[in-house]
């Protein structure tokens, strides 16, 4: 590859349509990436630098990985460090970084950020990286370097994820199919309510869960979850144990469920799939807040065919399912319940199934 002195790259955030908490359990997800999403522009430096600005902030942070780097602009280190560790010569730059990704809201802003380096930093210095490497080389960043045990889909959304199509995942095999999405042609749209929850406790929260997962998979001799049925589930005694293996089972059995109707063109029905895989993150994951019950519970009395969370968890975005026409209805409806219940106002938007990340000039 033939290596570029400057540039402009772009990586989106994510919206997970079903499969939530399955990909480190070698399952499937569904996500589709965002039409917000982390824009960074940089040049190539001379020496093994990296000067880093935040637009929002205005911040600049610079480092030559001699020491660690911590707070956002670890992300970016993350990926110098990944990428070096696979043995790629990478170049040091100057880069500056925008991006309307949301944070905190369960949106993927974080491997938006990643997955934008990546591009940029690999053109920068003509690094010969396929794109189906690319979302590991990012896990792996995050994994590691910023220490955060994440499984692999959302730095798969942003990398791989195309115009009008959802991304079929299998987390274990990495094999990928893009499933057309075509909301605006049936008259539907998604609608995210960002909750704007307080986030609390989350990152512990995330790491308890995944843990349990592995212990579950352990106990019953398998290699992940994903290798389990609802019948080996009377093999475990912690009924702590049993209700998180559960909304993994029956979560990678909607995912398959939902892609099979999306197959036949039959949109609306994967509504009821989609406010199943809610009950299970509050009743058997326990990943919800009143927050976002409230949102989707709210969605579905103002006609929503479906809706969930989105994302990690305690906090961030719903998603729901909604003939086009009713989309206001059904934000107003969420913001009036919203202040009812004294919570902060939340943000509502449409979801546009968008591109990964790719270079804009
Ligand atoms: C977060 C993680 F980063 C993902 O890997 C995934 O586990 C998700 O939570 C839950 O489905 O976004």
């Amino acid at each position: 590859m033939t290596a570029v002195d400057q540039g402009v790259w772009a990586a989106p955030g994510r919206i997970n349509l079903i499969g939530e908490h399955t990909d480190y359990c070698d399952g499937f997800v569904l996500p589709f990436a965002l039409p917000q999403r982390t824009v960074v522009t940089a040049e190539r430096l001379d020496r093994p630098e990296w000067s880093v600005t935040s637009t929002l902030t205005g911040e600049t942070v610079t480092f030559d990985l001699s020491e660690p780097v911590t707070g956002w602009a670890a992300y970016v280190a993350a990926v110098v460090w990944v990428l070096r560790e696979a043995g790629h010569e990478v170049p040091g730059a100057r880069l500056s970084i925008d991006s309307d990704v949301p944070g905190g809201a369960g949106l993927s802003s974080s491997a938006a950020l990643e997955c934008a380096v990546l591009s940029a930093l690999a053109d920068l210095g003509g690094l010969d990286i396929p794109v189906e490497q690319r979302p590991s080389l990012a896990q792996r960043a995050e994994n590691a370097y910023v220490g955060v045990p994440c499984g692999i889909m959302d730095q798969s959304a942003s990398t791989l994820c195309r115009e009008g199509h959802a991304l079929f995942l299998d987390c274990r095999s990495l094999a990928t199919e893009q499933i057309p999405l075509d909301l605006a042609g049936q008259g539907l749209a998604i609608l995210v309510i960002d909750s704007r929850a307080p986030h609390q406790l989350v990152d512990g929260e995330y790491a308890a869960r995944r843990a349990a997962c592995e212990r579950a998979a352990e106990l019953l001799g398998v290699p992940a979850l994903r290798d389990a049925v609802l019948d080996d589930l009377s093999r475990l005694d912690d009924e702590l144990l049993i209700r998180r293996s559960r909304h993994v089972i029956t979560e990678n059995a909607r995912v398959l469920d939902t892609i099979a109707l999306l197959r036949e063109g039959r949109l609306r029905e994967i509504g009821p799939l989609m406010t199943a895989s809610h009950a299970s993150m509050r009743d058997d994951f326990e990943i919800t807040v009143p927050e976002v019950d409230e949102a989707v519970d709210t969605a579905l009395a103002a006609g929503a065919y479906g809706a969930r969370m989105t994302g990690g968890g305690f906090g961030g975005c719903v998603l729901a399912l909604v003939e086009a026409e009713k989309a206001a209805t059904v934000a107003e409806a969420v913001t009036t319940a919203f202040a009812a219940r004294g919570f902060n106002p939340p943000a509502t938007f449409l979801a546009l199934p968008s591109p990964g990340a790719h270079r804009l000039s």
